[in-house]
């Protein structure tokens, strides 16, 4: 009874797919077929596939866009700093020594003073910015700062700075040798591993 009742009913799907194509007229949903309907599915799964890297590509190449943009708005940061307090952002002790590195350990020191943010470094009678002076924009996109005051790249690794504290004109930190001062900021890019040359892989290294 209900294989015959199936059956009568798929007769009834064929000769409207037949009705259908024949009449040239519109094709309702309920008159595709199995094969058909998986066909559809099958040729979606092939596009959705052949358009993934292309968008990964793209999502990359906007985030790698934010990074050298980030890194060359610290830049600009930092030479307005200098040209404001004729020296680089960093501590009394950092002064006149060898060049250093900053981490997400001090980094964020060096941010607050850029950011005028009264903090570490940046306060009390030693305060670095003492006129207040916001040199560095706060960007508008979401997540730009941890909880110190780390500037993040899109990856969510800190932009590192480097400096040129011994005023030779050229910096020379551990893999970092004798490239043109004052400063570096560098982003360690997607993989956030540091390649430890300063141009190689996908770091992303701004310097002036
Ligand atoms: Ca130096």
């Amino acid at each position: 009874m209900i294989s015959s009742i199936f059956n009568k009913r798929r007769g009834l799907v064929h000769r409207r797919v037949r009705r259908s194509f024949r009449g040239g007229g519109s094709f309702s949903c309920g008159g595709f077929t199995l094969v058909e309907l998986l066909t559809v599915i099958v040729i979606i799964a092939i596009l959705v596939a052949l358009l993934f890297p292309a968008i990964k590509t793209t999502i990359l190449k906007a985030e790698t866009n934010q990074a050298k943009a980030d890194t060359e708005a610290i830049e600009n940061a930092i030479q307005s700093y200098r040209n404001e307090y004729g020296k680089l952002p960093t501590q009394t002790s950092d002064q006149g020594g060898a060049d250093q590195l900053y981490d997400s350990s001090n980094a964020y020191h060096i941010y607050n003073t850029l950011r005028a943010i009264s903090s570490g470094w940046n306060s009390g009678a030693t305060a670095l910015n003492p006129r207040g002076i916001a040199f560095l924009e706060t960007p508008s996109r979401k997540g730009a700062f941890d909880g110190n005051g780390n500037f993040l790249d899109p990856w969510g690794g800190t932009y590192l700075l480097v400096f040129d504290c011994n005023y030779n004109g050229l910096i020379s930190v551990g893999s970092y040798t004798n490239l043109p001062g004052p400063a570096l900021v560098i982003s360690y890019g997607p993989d956030r591993v540091s390649s430890n040359v300063a141009t190689a892989a996908d770091d992303i290294v701004n310097y002036k």
